[in-house]
């Protein structure tokens, strides 16, 4: 078994600065477990296009207030602490955040820790 803390994260190479977000990476690729885990802050005011053609993610909201918008059919949903959303259909989107935001964010298939995203939002399948 394993315990992981947040503050061990903290400082290492599986925290992560996006620019518009810093994503704390608590569970990888190597942990083996079949998917990621991230502990992942949204800055106030920002907005980021985001686009996970190669994994699926779900994002449960636990601080803040935001909306996605979903670029296909351009709906916008509101997202508030205690809400998920799940992009199942590898959504391309726009994470608008009126707040800070704390989000768990869950990627199947894992990343391998250090991802940022591309020009189009996107995470690659495998870095290695
Ligand atoms: C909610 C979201 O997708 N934010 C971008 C960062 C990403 N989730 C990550 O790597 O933690």
């Amino acid at each position: 078994m394993k315990v992981i803390s947040l503050e061990e994260i903290i400082g290492s190479n599986q925290e992560v600065d996006g620019g518009n977000w810093v994503s704390r990476r608590l569970l990888v690729k190597d942990d083996q477990m079949g998917y990621s885990i991230h502990d992942t802050h949204i800055k106030a005011g920002t907005e980021t296009h985001i686009w996970y053609k190669h994994h699926l993610e779900s994002v449960y909201c636990i601080e803040g207030e935001g909306e996605v918008h979903t670029l296909k059919d351009q709906k916008v949903w509101p997202i508030r602490k205690n809400v998920l959303y799940a992009l199942d259909q590898h959504d391309e989107h726009i994470l608008c955040a009126k707040t800070d935001m704390r989000m768990i964010c869950v990627f199947n298939p894992p990343i391998n820790g250090h991802e940022v995203h591309n020009e189009e939002g996107v995470y690659p399948l495998d870095e290695e």
